[in-house]
C-alpha cells in the first residue's frame, strides 16, 4: 500500500482517532503520540487511546502533558488508526472505536500482522513503528508543502526508535534506522535525555525484580535454552508489576551460552510469555505454534493452565527452532 492513501484518509478525514496497544511500550506510545502533535497542527479533530492502567505516562516526560485517555469513546470517527498493532486482541477495549470507524488504518512492523484494517501500512523489515512513521509524516509534510515535524514530533519518533532497536543494538537495526535517527537529532532531539530516562532511571525495586529473574533462571540444553518465571508472589514481594518486566528477558538472552530466551509472567487469567533469539534463530514460528507472534528474534504469546505444562510445552518448541 502506498503512502499516499494514508495522507489522503488524513486530509479528508475530520475526526481522528488513534490506538495503541495494551501492554504499551515506548514504539507504540512514541508513533501514536507523534501522529497526535502532528495531526493537531494540521488544526484535525484527533484523540489518542490507550486501554492500560499502568506505563501509558512513559513518555509523558516529553512534552510535559499527559493527553493519552484510557477509556473508549462512544463517537463514531472518520478515521482510527491503530499503530504498532499486530493482532486486534492488542487493542483491548479500545477496538469498539477500531470497529465503529468509517475508516481504518493500521500502521505496523510486525511481520506476524495479519492485515486486519481496511488499510494496512506494514512494513517489516523495520525496526520500529516509529521509523515507519517518520516517512509517512515526512511524506504528508511534502504533500502539504511546509514545516510540521517539529523538536516535539521528532523526540517522540526517537523515543520510539530507540526503544524497539534496543539503542540500535537488535539485529532489525538497519541503515533506514540510522538514516531516520540521523535526521530526527536534526530536528532538535535531545538524544541523551531520551536514552537516559528510557534506559538509565531504573527505580530500585525493578533491579529486586531483576534479582528474581536472575536467580529463577535455568539453563537447558547445554546452555542454549534460558527460562524463567515471574510470579504473581513475586510481584508482590518486590512492590512491582507487569510495567516493570520490560527489558528483563534480555538479561537472560544475554547469557553467553543462550541462543532462545524465554521469560514467563503470571498475568490476569494465565501467563504472558516472551521469546527472545539470536539473530539467525527464529523465535517468531515458536510463538506462533501457540497462537502468539511478533518479531523473528523478538516475540510472545499467551497461555494457561498449569505453569510446570507450559513450561514442558515452551522448551520443546525452543527445541525445535535451535
Ligand atoms: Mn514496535
Amino acid at each position: 500500500m502506498d503512502k499516499s492513501i494514508i495522507y489522503n484518509k488524513i486530509d479528508k478525514a475530520s475526526s481522528i482517532a488513534l490506538i495503541t496497544h495494551v501492554n504499551p511500550d515506548g514504539d507504540t506510545l512514541g508513533a501514536g503520540l507523534a501522529l497526535y502533535y502532528f495531526l493537531k497542527k494540521l488544526q484535525k479533530k484527533v484523540s489518542i487511546y490507550c486501554d492500560a492502567t499502568t506505563g501509558i505516562d512513559r513518555l509523558d516526560f516529553i512534552s510535559g502533558e499527559s493527553v493519552i485517555s484510557n477509556i473508549p469513546s462512544s463517537e463514531i470517527f472518520d478515521l482510527v488508526i491503530a499503530v504498532d498493532i499486530a493482532e486486534t486482541y492488542r487493542m483491548g477495549s479500545m477496538s469498539v472505536m477500531f470497529d465503529k470507524a468509517l475508516d481504518t488504518i493500521v500502521i505496523d512492523h510486525h511481520i506476524s500482522n495479519p492485515c486486519f484494517a481496511k488499510y494496512n501500512y506494514i512494513i517489516p523489515e523495520a525496526s520500529s513503528t516509529c521509523e515507519i512513521t517518520f516517512d509517512i509524516l515526512e511524506y504528508i509534510e511534502s504533500q502539504y508543502d511546509k514545516d510540521i515535524i517539529d523538536t516535539l514530533i521528532a523526540s517522540h519518533l526517537y523515543a520510539g526508535l530507540l526503544t524497539d532497536s534496543g539503542a540500535f543494538y537488535y539485529p532489525s537495526t538497519t541503515a533506514d534506522t540510522h538514516r531516520v535517527a540521523g535526521e530526527l537529532h536534526k530536528l532538535g532531539v535531545n538524544t541523551n535525555k531520551i536514552y537516559t530516562v528510557l534506559f538509565k532511571n531504573v527505580p530500585f525495586n525493578k533491579y529486586l525484580l531483576k534479582n528474581v529473574v536472575m536467580s529463577k533462571t535455568r539453563l537447558y540444553d547445554d546452555g542454549r535454552i534460558g527460562m524463567a518465571v515471574i510470579t504473581r508472589q513475586d510481584f508482590e514481594d518486590t512492590s512491582t508489576d507487569m510495567s516493570h518486566t520490560e527489558g528483563l528477558i534480555n538479561m537472560i538472552q544475554d547469557i553467553d551460552t543462550v541462543q532462545i530466551s524465554i521469560l514467563i509472567t503470571q498475568a490476569e487469567g494465565g501467563y504472558k510469555i516472551s521469546f527472545r533469539s539470536v539473530a539467525e534463530l527464529d523465535v517468531n514460528a515458536v510463538a506462533g505454534m501457540f497462537g502468539g507472534g511478533g518479531h523473528k528474534n523478538a516475540s510472545g504469546c499467551r497461555l494457561s493452565g498449569n505453569i510446570y505444562e507450559i513450561m514442558d510445552k515452551l522448551l520443546y518448541a525452543a527445541r525445535t527452532a535451535l
